[in-house]
């Protein structure tokens, strides 16, 4: 709602008509839930891209899963994570999802392959036949631009029985089986799958990713009808980028409905479907690539699977014609990897079928060169190319931060860069403008003005939330982001454990004297499988147990986990941020977004060189960041020298940390230990105790930085100022031009505040 009040540019007087009718705008935005349609970074960044999409007038549109329960609610109990159902659609949503029951699509699921002769020909027309049919059903939500009057839909599909298949039960005289097959189909978006950067390999998940592509594509096919577009010039209108491989089932879909439906030859199809997808990789992490049994695929959709191995035929044929005789790479590339269990994999299929393979940072789309995608690479190396992800500057700084909004509009105004604010916004360039006040005391007091602001909405919000009083004059860090071992909320816990030790160790004298006061927040959700994930957000609690009730050190040191991580307390979260941690072993983020929201709102990146914080260093220089720990290219050779048991010598603080861990320090000792002893023991995949002392220096420094609150103003400012390449506008146009071929419609901007008038 507040989204759609700030882009259509209506909020004050929608504020001042709930006022006249007795309401606080804050009261009715708060009763507002968010559609947890997503697990993380991923889902998030599309919803940036919307918004852009919608503001750059693009013409596009989204297709997503309409689940019943989005991602789980988070509450800790005992200090432990408890999942909670999302009940987001029990009180309906108050922004308009229409149903549109004249748009629904069957889709099928099981059956058999079928080859029917053409009449006059020698030849036979495949196709699929059998099983059962559930129908996807269409919800519309709409997503305005800022400042024009373009409304990019977002299409979710529901899953529904089908009659027909309802009827041939019933007729059986099963009523029974009929009831239960019903709400086996409307299974299929019932709930979300909570894994991030995993894969769970379930069958409905199948379901899921199968049913969201048919649909979309039915949906697509009835569009271009619509406009008279001749199926096989597809690709000259429409274009489908594949986020990530979960809709990459999309591929033989396209192919089986033009093959089998429409008639068309295989080449024919092949280069349309060529000309329509692309692909974004988002992660590198072996565990998040997805593959499929190919007996579960052959089983749920037969048709598809001999298109797939069709396509694999074909494929394999070019590689051999250019590779003769490479027998390892043509294992290695091949769409089937081969074994015990034939699984097909997702990713090889996605790149065979796109135009454009791109990752989501630089860093990151080199690796998947060099590395997963290498093979690919060589072949076709000029289908992979960089997108750098970036999110909406309308939510994450004037939605979220409206102090820091208002004051780079005015401050832009009065330098006479810009008249209203929606230049700013669409230019971000034009932030540089500010740093030609750098220098002035004014500004910089301004900069911290607006941090303190954030800073004590930041502290309410702990307040009632974790029952914790931090004051806003500590050093406000936080790491937020979902909880994984190759992000290292570990580190930072062990980081604030070692600072812990040095305080107890302190006077009281010296500590007055010398420690910066600091309060670090965590907040994010594990995967409820994912026990180790579960663990470190119990030792989490368990150290902020003995960190804030420590009469001694507490008002130096406290530590808060915020539970149920989410757009809303985000939006709180990052304006009040002084310090952000983006501390993932180099090479495994492959670009982050948080680390963008944080430099945006003027905090200052912890960070190591992974992802998109490398290009947030070149954008806004190395002085106003703080970074340590192994480089990508450093990551191989350093876990060899532990895995090979030459590196088994723990610097002396990190022993002391681990030590005062399972020792008990913070109770559940056994608990701990099974973590402790594997970094103990060399097993430490993430490098922790490699970057460990380098992580307590850089803390050491960014100390040093805090106690110079001009200059940190300044660095505040310099973030600020100098974050415009991470506008998801940039990343829009960037898609628009090199992968999809597409323009800006060039919609009128309306008067709208006149016409209200
Ligand atoms: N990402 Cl594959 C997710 O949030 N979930 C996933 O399943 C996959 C990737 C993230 C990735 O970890 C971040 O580094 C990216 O910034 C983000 O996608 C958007 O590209």
């Amino acid at each position: 709602m507040t989204n759609c009040l700030y882009n259509l540019e209506v909020e004050d007087p929608y504020h001042n008509v709930l006022r006249e009718l007795g309401f606080e705008m804050e009261t009715i935005q708060g009763e507002e839930s968010d559609a947890g349609l997503g697990n993380g970074g991923l889902g998030r960044l599309a919803a940036c891209f919307m918004d852009s999409l919608a503001c750059l007038d693009m013409p596009a549109y989204g297709y997503g899963l309409r689940y019943q329960y989005g991602m789980f609610r988070q509450t800790i109990e005992d200090g432990y994570q408890k999942e909670n159902p999302d009940y987001w659609l029990t009180h309906g949503t108050p922004f308009p999802q229409v149903e549109r029951l004249d748009i629904t699509f069957p889709v099928r699921f099981y059956g058999h392959t079928v080859a029917h002769p053409v009449e006059g020909t020698n030849k036979s027309r495949w196709g699929w036949e059998g099983g059962s049919t559930v129908q996807a059903v269409a919800y519309d939500c709409l997503c305005p631009g800022h400042h024009t009057n373009h409304v990019v839909p977002i299409r979710l599909w529901a899953a529904r029985p089908s009659t027909e298949f309802d009827l041939s039960v019933h007729n059986s005289g099963n009523f029974l089986r009929s009831v239960a097959e019903k709400a086996d189909s409307e299974n299929i978006t019932f709930v979300l799958y909570p894994n991030d950067s995993t894969e769970e390999g379930r069958l409905l998940r199948l379901k899921q990713e199968y049913f969201f592509v048919s649909a979309s594509l039915q949906d697509i096919l009835r569009r271009a009808e619509r406009i008279e577009c001749p199926f096989s010039k597809l690709g000259e209108k429409y274009a489908v980028q594949l986020n990530d491989t979960h809709p990459a089932l999309g591929v033989p879909e396209l192919m089986r409905l033009l093959l089998d439906v429409h008639g068309f030859e295989w080449e024919e199809a092949w280069e349309v479907v060529g000309s329509v997808f692309s692909y974004t990789n988002h992660t590198v992490l072996p565990e998040a690539l997805e593959k499929w049994p190919l007996s579960i695929l052959v089983h749920l959709l037969p048709r598809h699977t001999e298109i797939i191995l069709e396509i694999n035929r074909r494929f394999l044929a070019v590689v051999e014609a250019k590779w003769p005789g490479d027998i390892e790479r043509l294992q290695r590339m091949s769409l089937v990897q081969e074994g015990s269990q034939k699984m097909v994999r997702m990713a090889n299929l996605a790149i065979v079928a796109s135009h454009k393979v791109n990752g989501v940072a630089a860093l990151h789309s080199q690796i998947i060169k060099d590395t997963i995608f290498k093979d690919f690479y060589e072949l076709w190396p000029t289908k992979f190319i960089n997108v750098t992800n970036g999110v909406t500057p309308r939510r994450w700084i004037s939605q979220c931060n409206r102090p820091l909004g208002e004051w780079i509009t005015e401050t832009l105004q009065s330098m006479k860069v810009i008249k209203e604010e929606h230049e700013w916004l669409q230019d971000m360039s034009l932030l540089k403008n500010l740093l030609k006040l750098e220098s002035d005391a004014d500004t910089l007091d301004a900069v911290l003005d607006i941090k303190r602001q954030g800073k004590e909405r930041l502290c309410d919000y702990i307040e009632e939330h974790c029952g914790v009083t931090v004051s806003p004059d500590m050093l406000i860090s936080t790491q937020v982001k979902r909880i994984h071992e190759y992000k290292r909320q570990l580190l930072c816990l062990l980081g604030l454990v070692h600072q812990y030790m040095a305080l107890k160790e302190m006077s009281p004298e010296e500590r007055k004297e010398k420690a910066v006061p600091r309060c670090h927040l965590f907040a994010g959700k594990a995967a409820p499988g994912y026990a180790r994930a579960k663990v470190i957000i119990k030792m989490m609690n368990c150290i902020a147990d003995v960190l804030n009730n420590d009469p001694e050190t507490s008002d130096y040191l406290k530590l808060v986990f915020v539970p149920n991580y989410c757009v809303s307390n985000a939006e709180i979260i990052f304006p009040g941020t002084d310090v952000s941690e983006q501390i993932s072993t180099a090479g495994h983020e492959a670009s982050g977004t948080g680390n963008m929201k944080a430099s945006m709102n003027g905090a200052i990146i912890i960070g190591t060189l992974d992802g998109a914080n490398v290009e947030i260093r070149e954008e806004i220089g190395e002085e106003n960041m703080v970074i340590f720990g192994a480089e990508k290219h450093e990551v191989l050779a350093v876990r060899d020298t532990y895995n090979n048991g030459s590196s088994t010598q723990l610097s002396e603080s990190f022993a002391a940390v681990l030590d005062a861990v399972d020792g008990g320090m913070f109770g559940h000792a056994d608990l701990f230990a099974k973590i402790t002893g594997e970094l103990r023991s060399g097993r430490d995949f993430y490098l922790l105790a490699h970057d460990f002392d380098g992580y307590i220096q850089a803390w050491e420094e960014m100390f040093n930085r805090f106690d110079d609150q001009d200059a940190w103003a300044r660095s505040m400012l310099h973030s600020i100022a100098r974050m415009g390449k991470f506008n998801s506008d940039r990343s829009i146009q960037d898609y628009a031009r090199d992968v999809w071929g597409i323009k800006p419609q060039g919609h009128e901007v309306k008067a709208r505040k006149a016409a209200l008038r």
